[in-house]
């Protein structure tokens, strides 16, 4: 059997390397009938992100609310793997799948908005890879370190192109001071490798607090003197759009104002996972869907995906 090639490979050297992006960033042409203006477009090809002030209505977000309140009071039947608590305190910090637990997380990923602005970015049919809700306490919300999701998913979950976006959606207003996401710019068309083995189930441990798979502090230097760091901030109802390779991280909340948002991972069907890139288990579906990969909604046909 032919060795499969590896694109993008990482945690298999002792030193970092900077590796180009071989992938395209958005993959339809704009037109009049984009989802996007062309300033949008072009600026998140150029950057890996786009900040969506207000996309959703304040009366949106209060049912948005009101159903992060619901699944995280424990009335709601969850399953218990899907939910992770704080190390220190044991707050709730992040609920899984939640558009497959959820009524309402569900409409809310198939909204035009959403899934229609990521099937225009990709080019392609979209799925849910990977859902949560981070509730980002007041006083005790900790960090999340800077890391390149793809590296994750491309290593631990064998997601085998950058074809692929997350989408923060903003359920707290987002303040300079209380952990918003922070950003590089232009650091999506680097590929960041890092080094050091793979624990087993380490998804138990990353989710938490990620110590493997994080760029060493010489390569992220080196991407912030080539970039800058950028924290959109808004109100609540604003969207986050950022590539897969984007590399981003959040400092901890330690002011009386939670941060929480519902966090989508829109993959395509043409990316859809391989056996991981690295020598580790699959990862339960509940991190990285492979069992239910239905197509969210069907691409508008004058849209012909980018060669
Ligand atoms: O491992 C993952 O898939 C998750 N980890 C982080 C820190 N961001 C992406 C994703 O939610
Ligand atoms: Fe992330």
């Amino acid at each position: 059997m032919t060795e499969r090639r590896d694109l993008y490979p990482s945690r298999v050297s002792t030193e970092p390397h900077f590796l180009p992006r071989v992938d395209p960033v958005v993959y339809s042409n704009w037109s009049e009938e984009a989802p996007l203006t062309r300033e949008q477009y072009e600026a998140y090809e150029r950057d890996g992100f786009l900040f969506l002030e207000g996309l959703l209505s304040q009366s949106e977000v209060q049912d948005l609310l009101q159903e992060s309140a619901r699944l995280r009071s424990g009335d709601a039947e969850l399953d218990p793997e899907t939910v992770f608590a704080e190390m220190e305190s044991g707050d709730i910090r992040s609920i899984f799948r939640v558009h497959a637990q959820s009524p309402v997380m569900k409409a809310l990923v198939a909204d035009p908005r959403l899934a229609g602005l990521a099937e225009f970015l990709l080019g392609d049919q979209v799925y849910i890879h990977q859902s949560r809700l981070n509730y980002k306490p007041g006083f005790r919300g900790k960090e999340f370190y800077w890391h390149s999701d793809f590296e994750t998913w491309h290593v631990e979950d064998g997601m085998p192109r950058m074809r692929a976006l997350s989408m923060s959606v903003l359920l707290t207003d987002n303040h300079e001071y209380n952990g918003p996401l922070m950003l590089m710019p232009g650091s999506h068309k680097t590929f960041v490798t890092t080094i050091g083995e793979t624990p087993a189930d380490h998804y138990k441990k990353s989710l938490r607090r990620q110590e493997i798979g994080v760029p060493d502090d010489d390569s992220l230097t080196r991407l912030f003197e080539e970039s800058a760091i950028v924290t959109p901030k808004g109100r609540a109802g604003s969207v986050i759009i950022f590539d897969c390779n984007t590399m981003h991280g959040s400092a901890s909340n330690i002011t009386p104002l939670p941060r929480s948002n519902a966090f989508f991972v829109f993959n395509t069907l043409s990316n859809r996972l391989e056996a991981p890139f690295g020598k580790v288990d699959p990862r339960p579906e509940f991190v990285a869907a492979r069992a239910d990969t239905t197509p969210i909604t069907s691409l508008p046909k004058q849209l012909a995906a980018a060669e």
